[in-house]
This record gives structure tokens, C-alpha cells and sequence, in this order.
């Protein structure tokens, strides 16, 4: 049995605030049959893949909103990607605003959510992002909002990972690919491929001197996730010029390597491949970041609970 998986990245450019769900769907079919075309079986699409990046608008009635969210998934304007996804036997993750349904005391939850879709177009799972950046107020001297904070929730779930595609498969959104323990997490779960998809501002108001740096920092942490938890990792960006802001493209497939084995070129559409061998993961896995042989978590945890700076 093989563990080769072919995998591609479909990053996407803009989407338009008047942008209809059907015209989204079908930019992200065409992506998708380009991906049956080169031979995938999972095609990664970016956060928030069926709309503009709404959270940058400030609004006092977050519900005023809900248009922007999905109460299914599928539901009618999806389904149709769920249908070809089926026809053509390839899987796929996509990013998008979930609204759910109101739980016993009637309270409705918002979450910045990935679903994964297995080759048959069935649901494997659900991730909802953990770390949600940007802020909860509106702050009018910035040149735009980051109201992520306001929008959505937190999620109260982690980071699952999923036996599917033949691998171990896990899922983070946007900022959690900057935080070491969205890798760890997963890793310590046995992850071999985590698929990632983001909208990343150029301009980062609370310290622009980071704008320069956004592609270096957007790469250096998802290839030392890659690296020190023995993964492949996916990282697949909404970029270009939406509503005025410009958005980090440079999506790419990282090896356990650490490498970087594909990059989109282009700021729009963009469908990016490579052929994942599942089984390089455990060359790191077994070796260098060998976890039950090396790692010591007696020993953290010893450290941590000393209060202040050890003296010599
Ligand atoms: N979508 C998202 O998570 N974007 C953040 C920008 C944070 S700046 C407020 C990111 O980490 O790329």
C-alpha cells in the first residue's frame, strides 16, 4: 500500500463584499476540477473561503451579519461543491463563518470553522479556530478593522485530528498557525498533514514595522511546525487587494523537512500541488523528534512550577 496523497493548495484571490456565495462556489470548482486535473485527492481552500473578509468592518449588531454565515454545511450554496467533490473523488477542507443552531437555552454560537470532506464528498470533520486575533471594539484611527474578536467565538474544542486520506489529518486556522501549540497538539496526536488556510492583512496596525515581515513570519512558523512535529503542512492564504486591503498570498506545501516543495506565485486564484509521501513523516517522527524517547514533560512541568528566576 502506498502512502503517497497528492495534495494542492487552492489558494484564492479577492473576494467582493457584493461577491454572490454562487459565483464563490463556482471560482472554488474551478479549482477543484484543476486539482482533479493534476491528479489530487485533497485540495485545501483558505479560511473564510465564501466571502470577503468581513471582521474588518466594525458593526454594533453582530447578528445584522449573519448573512456572511453558513447554519449548514453543507447547505444550498455549497452543496454543489459537495457534488463534484463526489463526482470527480476528490477531498477537500474549506474555511468559513459558522453559525449553529440554538442550543438548549437558545444561545446561537459564531465560529471561525474548516470542514473536511473526504473523496466521497461525506463530512470527516469539524475544526473551529482557537486563536482568535484582532480586537472586540471598533478603533476608528485604524486604516481598517480586525474585529475577529467581535465576530466569533473561541473554540471550545482543541485540536482533533482525523485517521483519513489514507494519514493522520489535522486542521488550524490563520493565527493558530503562529502559535507552537497548534503543531504540538496535533503532533502529539501523530499528525502527518495539517491543513491550514488564512487571511493575512499586510499591514498589521498595533506594529507596522511587522509589515515587512509578514511573509518571513508566515513561513517560519508553519515550516518549524512542520519540522519539529515530523508533518506535512498546507498553507493556503486568501490574498490580493479585498476592499482596499492587501492580503498575504505566498500559499505553500511544507515537507517534514521543514522544506517548502510548492509556492503559489500569483495573488489570485491559484491552484498549487505536490505529491505528499505520508511515510518521510516518520523519518522525523522516529528520530530527531521522537517524542516518547525524548521529550520530558516531567521536566517542563518542574520548570514551571518554580516561581521566578532560578539564580546559579
Ligand atoms: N485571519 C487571521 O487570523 N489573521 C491574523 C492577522 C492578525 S492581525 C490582527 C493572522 O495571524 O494572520
Amino acid at each position: 500500500m502506498t502512502r503517497e496523497l497528492r495534495i494542492g493548495a487552492a489558494q484564492l484571490g479577492p473576494i467582493g463584499k457584493d461577491e454572490p456565495r454562487a459565483v464563490v462556489v463556482e471560482r472554488l470548482i474551478a479549482l477543484l476540477r484543476q486539482g482533479a486535473d493534476a491528479g489530487c485527492e485533497l485540495v485545501a481552500f483558505p479560511e473564510l473561503a465564501l466571502t470577503t473578509f468581513f471582521p474588518r468592518w466594525y458593526t454594533q449588531d453582530v447578528a445584522g451579519h449573519d448573512h456572511y454565515f453558513e447554519k449548514a454545511m453543507p447547505g444550498p450554496d455549497t452543496q454543489p461543491l459537495f457534488d463534484e467533490a463526489a463526482r470527480l473523488g476528490v477531498g477537500f477542507s474549506l474555511g468559513y463563518a459558522e453559525l449553529t443552531e440554538p442550543d438548549a437555552c437558545g444561545d446561537q454560537h459564531r465560529y471561525n470553522a474548516t470542514v473536511l470532506v473526504e473523496r466521497d464528498g461525506s463530512v470527516v470533520g469539524k475544526f473551529r479556530k482557537v486563536h482568535i486575533p484582532g480586537h472586540e471594539a471598533d478603533e476608528p484611527s485604524r486604516p481598517f478593522q480586525h474585529l475577529e474578536r467581535r465576530y466569533f467565538e473561541e473554540s471550545p474544542d482543541g485540536f482533533p485530528v482525523w485517521r483519513c486520506f489514507g494519514g493522520i489529518v489535522g486542521l488550524a486556522t490563520c493565527n493558530d498557525r503562529r502559535w507552537p501549540e497548534t503543531y504540538r497538539e496535533m503532533g502529539l496526536q501523530g499528525v502527518e498533514l495539517i491543513l491550514i488556510g488564512y487571511n493575512t492583512p499586510i499591514h498589521y496596525a498595533p506594529d507596522p514595522s511587522q509589515n515587512e515581515l509578514q511573509g518571513f513570519h508566515n513561513h517560519l512558523t508553519m515550516q518549524a511546525g512542520a519540522y519539529q512535529n515530523g508533518t506535512w503542512v498546507v498553507g493556503v492564504a486568501k490574498g490580493g487587494t479585498e476592499e482596499g486591503v492587501e492580503s498575504l498570498a505566498e500559499s505553500c506545501i511544507i515537507a517534514p523537512s521543514g522544506q517548502i516543495v510548492a509556492q503559489a506565485v500569483t495573488t489570485g486564484d491559484e491552484l498549487i500541488t505536490a505529491t505528499a509521501d505520508l511515510d518521510w513523516c516518520k523519518q522525523y517522527k522516529e528520530t530527531l523528534f521522537d517524542f516518547a524517547r525524548y521529550r520530558r514533560p516531567d521536566v517542563y512541568q518542574r520548570i514551571t512550577s518554580q516561581k521566578g528566576v532560578i539564580e546559579p
